[in-house]
C-alpha cells in the first residue's frame, strides 16, 4: 500500500471528523454541514487533498512552512533525535545537546544582542511567557507597579488567555471574559482603513504617538512593556507607514519600558531578512518566535531576550516560576536546527530578498489594476489585497464585512489556490521557496478568483459602497 493513500474514503473521514473533532477558529455547525476538506499530503508549495486535487498553498500552512513541504532532511532529523533522546525536560538543572545547539544558533541569527532563549511550544505560550517575564523583570528591579502591557487593536498574539488579551481582536475578547487585567490597546497603523485624509506618513506618526499618550495617561511607573508585530499578519497584512516604527522606537527609548516585538510571522525570512525587526529598523528587548523556526514541521516557540535584560533578570529575579513540559523539546529543537541549517545552506533569505520577493511584488502589485482591488500591498513574501466596491475612495462594501472576502476565498479554493480572507482583505504568504513560475501560477489564480468574485458581486448587486 502506498503510505500516502493509507486513509479511509473522504466521506467517511468527513463524518468522523464531524463526529469527534472540534476545529479551531471554526463555526462547527457550518463545517459539519459542508464537510471539511481533508488534506492528505504535500510537497514543495503544493498540497493534495483526499480526492487527489492539488492546491497551491499561498499561505504556507498558517504562515509557517517557510522551506516548503516534504523536506526529508527534517523528517530524518526528527527520526534521529527520537531514537537518541525523544524527550527530556530542561527543568531542574538539566539540559540536552539539541536545545543548546538551537539556542546558540538563534543567538547568532537574531538581531544584535538578543542572546538568551526561553522556549515554549507555540507563539501563544511564548507571549504568555513574555507577560510574566516583563512583569517579573520590573518587580525584581523593585518596580512591581510596572505591570501594564500596551498592545494594539487588531494585533494578533495568540489564543491563550494572556496572548489573546495582548491581541486586539474584539471577537476574541468577547468570548471568555478577556482581556486579563493591565493590558491596554492603542490604535493600529492601518492607513488604508483608518488614515482618513492624513498622508500615510502623518498617520504613521499619529498612531505611534498614541503610545506616548498612553504612557503619559497610565503613568510610566505603571507600564511594563509595549508589544507589537512588525507587520500585523492575522490582522490583514497591515504594513505600517515608514514613519511608524522609528517613532515607536524613539518613544520606547525615551521611556523606561520594554519593547516586545512579536516575530512569530515576520521572523525567519518572511519580510526578506531573518527578522522583521531588521526590515523595519527596530531594536527589540524581547522577540517572540515560533512558526518559521521549524517551518511548522514540529511545534516550537520561544522568546529571545536581550543580553542585558536577561542578565539583570538572572541576577535579581531568583527562580522564574514558569515553564512548560515541552520547553526546549529535543525533537522539536532538532527539527528547528535542521530547518535553519537548510535555510542558511541554501541561502533562502538572500534568494527571497534578491529574487523571489521582488518578483512576487511586481506580480502582486499588478493586481491593483483589477476593478475589485482598492489597494495591493506587500512586504517580502507577505501581501494583501483590499477588495473594494469603488477603486479609489477606500470606502468599504455596504454588505457585512467579510461577506465579499469569503466569496473570493471560496473561488480561490475552487481554483486550487489557498488564500485567506481577513474581512474583505485577501492575504497571502506562500512558502519562501516558491519559484518564479509558481508565483506566476499564484497570481494568475488570484486574478481569476478576483474576476469570478467581481462577476458574482455584479450579479448579486453587491458592488455597493457603505454609506
Ligand atoms: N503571534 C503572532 C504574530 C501570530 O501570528 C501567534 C503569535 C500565536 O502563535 P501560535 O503558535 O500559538 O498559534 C501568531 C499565530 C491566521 C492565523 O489565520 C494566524 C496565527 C495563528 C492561527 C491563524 O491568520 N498566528
Amino acid at each position: 500500500m502506498n503510505i500516502l493513500d493509507n486513509h479511509r474514503a473522504t466521506d467517511e473521514l468527513q463524518a468522523l471528523d464531524a463526529a469527534h473533532h472540534l476545529h479551531p477558529f471554526t463555526d462547527t455547525a457550518q463545517i459539519n454541514a459542508n464537510g471539511a476538506r481533508v488534506i492528505t499530503h504535500a510537497s514543495g508549495v503544493h498540497l493534495t487533498d483526499s480526492n487527489g486535487e492539488k492546491l497551491l498553498d499561498g499561505m504556507a500552512g498558517l504562515w509557517c512552512v517557510n522551506i516548503g513541504y516534504g523536506r526529508k532532511e527534517l523528517a530524518n532529523a526528527a527520526a534521529r533525535q527520537m531514537s537518541q533522546l525523544p524527550y527530556y525536560n530542561t527543568f531542574f538543572q538539566t539540559t540536552h545537546p539539541p536545545v543548546i545547539e538551537l539556542s546558540s544558533t538563534l543567538a547568532r541569527l537574531a538581531p544584535a544582542d538578543l542572546n538568551r532563549v526561553f522556549y515554549a511550544g507555540s507563539g501563544s505560550e511564548a507571549n504568555d511567557t513574555n507577560i510574566r517575564f516583563a512583569r517579573h523583570y520590573w518587580a525584581s528591579l523593585g518596580k512591581p507597579d510596572k505591570s501594564i502591557i500596551i498592545a494594539r487593536k487588531n494585533g494578533y498574539h495568540g489564543s491563550t488567555l494572556g496572548a489573546a488579551s495582548l491581541g486586539g481582536m474584539s471577537a476574541m475578547h468577547a468570548q471568555g471574559g478577556l482581556p486579563i487585567p493591565d493590558v491596554e490597546h492603542i490604535a493600529q497603523p492601518y492607513w488604508y482603513a483608518e488614515g482618513r485624509d492624513n498622508s500615510p506618513e502623518e498617520f504613521g506618526i499619529a498612531c505611534a504617538r498614541e503610545l506616548e499618550f498612553a504612557i503619559a495617561r497610565l503613568g510610566e511607573k505603571n507600564v511594563a512593556a509595549f508589544i507589537a508585530e512588525p507587520v500585523q499578519g492575522a490582522g490583514g497584512v497591515i504594513i505600517p507607514p515608514s514613519t511608524y516604527w522609528p517613532e515607536i522606537q524613539r518613544i520606547c527609548d525615551a521611556h523606561e519600558i520594554l519593547l516586545i516585538v512579536d516575530e512569530v510571522i515576520c521572523g525567519f525570512g518572511r519580510t526578506g531578512n531573518w527578522f522583521g525587526s531588521e526590515t523595519f529598523g527596530i531594536r527589540p528587548d524581547i522577540i517572540t518566535i515560533a512558526k518559521g523556526m521549524s517551518s511548522g514541521y514540529l511545534p516550537i516557540g520561544g522568546s529571545i531576550i536581550r543580553e542585558e535584560i536577561a542578565e539583570v533578570f538572572s541576577q535579581k529575579g531568583g527562580e522564574f516560576v514558569h515553564g512548560y513540559t515541552y520547553s526546549g523539546h529535543p525533537v522539536a529543537c532538532a527539527v528547528a536546527i535542521e530547518n535553519l541549517r537548510i535555510m542558511e545552506e541554501e541561502d533562502v533569505i538572500a534568494t527571497v530578498a534578491d529574487v523571489s520577493a521582488p518578483y512576487l511584488e511586481e506580480r502582486w502589485l499588478s493586481l491593483a489594476d483589477h476593478p475589485l482591488v482598492g489597494e495591493a500591498r506587500i512586504v517580502g513574501m507577505m501581501g494583501a489585497l483590499e477588495l473594494a466596491p469603488e477603486k479609489s475612495s477606500r470606502k468599504p462594501f455596504a454588505s457585512d464585512e467579510g461577506d465579499v472576502g469569503l466569496i473570493c476565498r471560496e473561488h480561490s479554493f475552487s481554483n486550487g489556490l489557498i488564500m485567506r480572507h481577513v474581512g474583505d482583505k485577501m492575504v497571502m504568504s506562500p512558502p519562501l521557496v516558491i519559484t518564479k513560475s509558481e508565483i506566476d501560477e499564484l497570481v494568475e489564480l488570484a486574478h481569476m478568483s478576483l474576476d469570478q468574485t467581481y462577476a458574482d458581486l455584479k450579479q448579486r448587486g453587491m458592488l455597493k459602497v457603505s454609506q
